[in-house]
């Protein structure tokens, strides 16, 4: 079964304990959590302290996006552990096998997070240090952005490339701009895990239950 993983970048942060328990209700797989350093993307959002406070209220599984120059010398500051995802960028270390290695022996999947204009080419040498691709369906930096559709093609190759090396139990997530419409093209291309967030379940025109239901549908 495709999973969610909603955006808490995009959550009220006043009425989060009531966005949780509605994730819990609805069996929501994993809360993608954006951390950015103001430097690999212009932005500033969620923090180690968030990941902490997410950690002591719901057993839902973090899915830790690293949008941070040199990742794999601030792994340690996370909380994170068995069962959690935590993808580092292939564009924001020279040493990424070494970020991706250090994740593993936590315990959590490692998964490497492509920029738009990344090719796959990075993935040559370190597929047996990934336990999925993070697909960036928009420049990372901001939610409400729209699709780039190459990233429909580089969902298909990846999905290619791991049937081919008979990788396929390696999961692909897509994020950014994952509306129900594109969601469904996203799905027939292969991916796994989508990335919820104002374009689909955090949109104003109807409540988080109803979003969440609608959503499932469409992926799946
Ligand atoms: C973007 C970030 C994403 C956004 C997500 C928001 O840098 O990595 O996770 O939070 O794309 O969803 P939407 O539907 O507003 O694009
Ligand atoms: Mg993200």
């Amino acid at each position: 079964m495709n999973k969610i993983s909603p955006s808490m970048m995009c959550a009220d942060i006043l009425t989060l304990v009531d966005t949780l328990k509605t994730f819990e209700k609805n069996n929501i797989e994993y809360l993608h959590i954006d951390i950015m350093d103001g430097h690999f993307v212009p932005n500033f959002t969620l923090g180690t302290d968030y990941c902490k406070a997410l950690k002591k209220i719901t057993k839902i599984p973090l899915d830790i996006h690293l949008m941070i120059n040199e990742p794999e010398s601030k792994l340690d500051w996370f909380e994170f552990g068995e069962g959690d995802i935590v993808s580092v960028h292939a564009e924001s270390t020279a040493h990424l096998q070494k970020a991706l290695a250090a994740i593993k022996r936590r315990g959590a999947k490692a998964y490497v997070a492509l920029n738009p204009a990344t090719p796959l080419s990075v993935l040559d040498y370190i597929l047996d240090d990934i336990d999925g691709v993070l697909v960036m369906a928009v420049n990372p930096g901001f939610a409400g952005q729209k699709m780039i559709p190459s990233a429909l093609e580089k969902i298909s190759e990846i999905k290619k490339l791991f049937a081919e090396k008979g990788l396929s139990d390696k999961k692909i997530e897509v994020d950014g701009n994952v509306s129900f419409e594109n969601a469904v093209k996203m799905r027939d291309a292969g991916a796994d895990i989508f990335v919820a967030g104002t374009s689909s379940i955090f949109s104003k025109n109807f409540t988080l239950d109803e979003g969440i239901s609608e959503f499932r549908k469409v992926i799946g």
